[in-house]
C-alpha cells in the first residue's frame, strides 16, 4: 500500500506562516466538507471504519496523532505532526486514530457530505467487501 502525503508550500514571512488548501490544486478533489477533531482524550483510539466513496485529507494543525491506514491486505501507520503534511485517507481503506496528544487539532477535508450509509463500521464486513473488489 502506497502511503500519499501532500507536502504543502509554506507562504511564509517574517511575519509567520500561511498554508493556503485550493481544490483540486493541491487539494485532489472537490472539497465539500471540512471538520476538525480536538479534545480526544489519551488512549482513545477513533475511526475504526473505511468509507465506500469518500475520499480526504488530514492535517494535524496541532499536537501529534498517528493514522493506522489499512488496505484489507497490509496496514501501515503514519505520524501526522507537521500542519504542512497531508495525508490522503482514500475510499475503501480501514483507518483508525490513535496516540493523540492532549493539544491535537486534526483537520480533514472531504470530496463528500457526511453520509452514514458511506460507512463500513465493521471489520469483517469491510474484508469480504474489499476482498470481493479486488
Ligand atoms: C473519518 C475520520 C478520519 C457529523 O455529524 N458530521 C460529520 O461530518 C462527521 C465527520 C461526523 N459527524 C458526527 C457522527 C458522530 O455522531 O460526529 C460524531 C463523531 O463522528 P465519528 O464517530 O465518525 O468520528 P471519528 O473520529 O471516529 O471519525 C471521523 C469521521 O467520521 C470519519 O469520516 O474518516 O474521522
Amino acid at each position: 500500500m502506497k502511503i500519499e502525503i501532500i507536502n504543502f508550500e509554506i507562504k511564509g514571512n517574517e511575519r509567520g506562516s500561511l498554508i493556503a488548501l485550493e481544490e483540486n490544486k493541491n487539494i485532489p478533489f472537490d472539497i465539500r466538507r471540512v471538520y476538525y477533531i480536538f479534545g480526544t482524550k489519551e488512549k482513545v483510539r477513533r475511526g475504526f471504519h473505511a468509507h465506500k466513496q469518500l475520499n480526504q485529507v488530514a492535517i494535524c494543525l496541532n499536537g501529534s496523532c498517528k493514522i493506522l491506514l489499512d488496505d484489507g491486505n497490509e496496514k501501515k501507520a503514519v505520524l501526522l505532526d507537521q500542519p504542512d503534511k497531508g495525508l490522503i485517507i482514500r475510499e475503501m481503506i480501514w483507518h483508525e486514530m490513535f496516540d493523540f496528544s492532549e493539544d491535537c487539532v486534526l483537520i480533514v477535508l472531504a470530496s463528500e457530505l457526511y453520509e452514514e450509509s458511506d460507512y463500513i463500521r465493521n471489520y469483517e464486513k469491510y474484508l469480504c467487501i474489499e476482498g470481493s473488489n479486488g
